[in-house]
């Protein structure tokens, strides 16, 4: 009997643009490394709500509060997605939580800085929803399919909150002086924060390799940071603002903007827990799982009583 050789079989799929599904073989690395990053995808949808949350209550109108909701509602649902991605790899929600309330598990830096005016939720939803975009599209091609099939939902969703965040900028930019500093002022706390979603430089970024052999990375970290910089420069013209770069530059020659890295030191410290809202944020979270644990009790319990009805008939 001919035996199989299930790294071929991985291996052949991958070359064949195939999807890899849960009850497939796979590397133990593999696995790994996607429980890795679909988890703190998922966290990053979680806590991402926190800063946005914070303006519900203050949102300037009845229709932007509206809008503001759904959006942060659509990044609880895509937290959900996510979880139930990773859970497919064998690992359970409560561990995956756990990692996140501990601090074990890493999120996106971005959601460790303050949402202090109406325009940061402009600039949240333009800047920080477009990289996220920018990154996802190419996920909505990786190689596991319950990750690619939460991203293509992901991406539909996320295309809406950038065109959310873009009329918010859209109305201070072109509204009164004062409200044109306050779209100039979060684009300029906004800008290097956003740079950094993107990872570390390719040089410095031990998981590129194994991500773009597995092809859960389509494109590295540096290619996507210069993709996000050509689009969002002609927005922030069009916008009448300014990049706050010096040395932002178009580079005929690579058809690109030249411009200045962001400050890695401090992206370091952030996702090292040391940024200006990990604790806030940290603590935010473990209080609402924990006000929360009733809620998940009551689910449980009302799961359970349904199961045994149904099993008794
Ligand atoms: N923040 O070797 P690499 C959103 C860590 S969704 C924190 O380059 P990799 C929606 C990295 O984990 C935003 N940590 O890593 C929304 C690794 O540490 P580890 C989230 C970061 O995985 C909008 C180490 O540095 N999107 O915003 C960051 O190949 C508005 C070395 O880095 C995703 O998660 C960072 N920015 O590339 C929600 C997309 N960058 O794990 C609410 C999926 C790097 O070895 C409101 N993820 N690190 O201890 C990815 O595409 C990748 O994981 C990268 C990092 C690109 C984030």
């Amino acid at each position: 009997m001919e035996t199989i050789n299930f790294e071929n079989v991985f291996e052949g799929k991958l070359a064949k643009n195939e999807m890899v599904e849960p009850k497939d073989w796979m590397p133990e690395n593999y696995r790994k490394h996607l429980i890795r990053q679909i988890s703190q995808h998922a966290h990053s949808e979680i806590v991402g709500m926190l800063p946005e949350g914070n303006w519900i209550t203050r949102a300037p109108s009845l229709r932007s509060k509206i809008v503001l909701l759904a959006k942060v509602q659509d990044e609880g649902g895509h937290g959900l997605y996510l979880y139930t991605a990773a859970e497919t790899l064998g690992i359970s929600r409560d561990e995956l939580l756990d990692n996140l309330h501990t601090g074990k598990a890493k999120y996106s830096s971005i959601f460790n800085y303050p949402t202090l005016t109406w325009a940061d939720i402009g600039a949240v939803g333009w800047l920080v929803d477009g990289a996220a975009i920018m990154n996802q599209v190419m996920l909505q091609r990786a190689s596991y399919g319950p990750y690619a099939r939460a991203m293509v939902r992901i991406c539909k969703e996320e295309s809406f909150h950038q065109r959310q965040g873009f009329e918010v900028m859209t109305r201070l930019a072109f509204g009164t002086t004062e409200q044109k500093e306050m779209a100039q002022d979060a684009l300029n706390r906004w800008w290097y924060p956003t740079m950094m979603m993107f990872g570390p430089p390719d040089a410095e970024s031990p998981n590129s390799e194994n991500a773009m052999k597995w092809r859960i990375k389509r494109e590295t970290n540096d290619q996507l940071r210069q993709k996000f910089v050509n689009q969002t420069v002609p927005q922030v013209e069009y916008l009448g603002l300014t990049v706050p770069d010096a040395q932002l530059k178009w580079n005929e020659e690579k058809k690109g903007y030249d411009f200045s890295e962001p400050n890695w030191a401090e992206f370091k410290q952030i996702i090292s827990g040391n940024g200006p809202c990990n604790k806030e944020r940290l603590a935010a979270r473990n209080k609402a799982h924990h006000d929360g644990e009733w809620v998940r009790a009551a689910a449980m319990a009302h799961a359970k009583k349904k199961n045994e009805v149904y099993e008794a008939a």
